[in-house]
């Protein structure tokens, strides 16, 4: 597996929400303590937040956590009960609905970015196949069947903490956490934060929010139970030509208002970022994966309320030559993530665009990040 590969050294990267990403403030964290030390303070002058914190672990006691980890004995053979449950497309208590995305080809990226760093641009030329995507992100019901069939450790738990943004935290687990980062304050590190416990130990995802996006899971953990479902995550330009439902070089998925009729089609951030959220879009935090309208191919949420994972590594230089399903880079060190979340605010995360794109490190984990799947063929 590939991030085992880093066990001397992992990142934990969330560099979420925030404007640019030019300087990189190190966090350090340790190895029996959790002490995040700020070691370089942001210094550019374009306001950038950037997170990054990195962590010493155990070699020892993660080698044996690989072995007890269910998620590497994990096959396909193993989980006759996922197999019981094939249906039509329908939504099950295992997997979500699917919707058709017919091939053909679109323009990727834009030549007028809103975040020209990001790598936005230039705009290209991209043919794909069809494939199917979820209709929604993966929603905390779905990812629990998912953990209930396989026993599935996700990246957060196992490191024992994740990153949760203040604004929905307790003020107890607040409390009790000393450290914040320098770069982006409301972004803490939070132990005890996981799938099951979003805002930290005292938070569950019990009744209405089960059909809320599943956060805090990692890329690998993406990757796993997309696997499991008999699908995959979807490239960057599968996800972006499925974000922009049949319209040509729209902003949104909807077109170029962002509230048309003043009616608000997007999980964003209303008021000001972050000490007010004025909630006029209903939600201060994540929304029910199937709450606004959807796209043109019948997607929700795509823009806003999570952040959804995309299997490309990340590049900010991209050919303008034609490319026939284009993968990304053959390697990286992060991972493209797409379609903003809920903390989105044009002020700061102008990131809610079908161009607009981000990036973690893969066992990166926050509380505005998900995932949704793509096959193929219907599953
Ligand atoms: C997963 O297992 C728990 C405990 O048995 C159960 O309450 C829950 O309904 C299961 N979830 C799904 C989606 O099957
Ligand atoms: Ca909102
Ligand atoms: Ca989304």
């Amino acid at each position: 597996m590939l991030f085992y590969c880093a066990f001397f050294l992992f990142s934990l990267n969330v560099k979420d929400d925030v404007l640019c990403v030019q300087s990189k403030p190190e966090l350090s964290v340790g190895t029996e303590r959790e002490t995040i030390v700020p070691l370089a303070a942001e210094s550019s002058s374009c306001g950038c937040h950037n997170l990054k914190r990195e962590a010493v672990v155990d070699i020892e006691k993660e080698s044996s956590k690989i072995t007890e980890n269910p998620a590497v004995k994990y096959s396909k053979k193993s989980n006759e009960r996922h197999t019981d449950t094939q249906t039509n497309g329908e939504e099950t208590d295992t997997r979500s609905q699917m919707v058709l995305i017919p091939g053909g080809e679109f323009l990727m990226g834009t030549d007028s970015p809103g975040i020209p760093q990001d790598g936005e641009g230039p705009q290209r030329r991209v043919h794909l196949d069809h494939f199917y995507m979820d209709a929604h992100e993966v929603s905390n019901r779905h990812f629990q069947s998912f953990i209930n069939a396989t026993g599935y450790i996700t990246e957060a738990e196992r490191f024992g903490d994740s990153f949760v943004f203040e604004g929905v935290l307790s003020e107890e687990v607040k409390s009790q956490i000393s450290q914040a980062v320098a770069a982006a304050p409301w972004w803490l590190p939070v132990r005890g934060a996981d799938w099951r416990h979003p805002e930290g130990p005292d938070s569950s995802i019990t009744d209405s929010r089960l059909d809320h996006p599943v956060l805090h899971v990692s890329w690998q953990d993406a990757v796993a139970y997309c696997s499991w479902a008999y699908k995959r995550l979807p490239t960057e330009a599968e996800w972006e030509y499925a974000c922009r439902g049949g319209l040509q070089e729209r902003l949104y998925p909807w077109g170029n208002k962002l509230k048309p009729k003043g009616q608000h089609y997007a999980n964003l951030w209303q008021g000001k970022f972050p000490t007010h959220n004025s909630e006029e879009d209903g939600y201060t935090k994540t929304s029910p994966v199937k709450s606004f309208p959807a796209n043109g191919y019948g997607l929700y949420n795509m823009v806003g309320n999570a952040w959804e994972w995309t299997s490309d590594w990340w590049t900010v230089h991209h050919t303008t030559d034609e490319r026939h399903n284009p993968a990304g880079p053959p390697s990286g060190t992060d991972r493209v993530k797409k379609g903003g979340s809920y903390m989105c605010h044009k002020s700061y995360c102008y990131r809610y665009r079908c161009a607009a794109r981000s990036q973690n490190t893969p066992d990166s984990s926050a509380s505005n990040l998900g995932f949704r799947c793509v096959s193929q063929e219907q599953p």
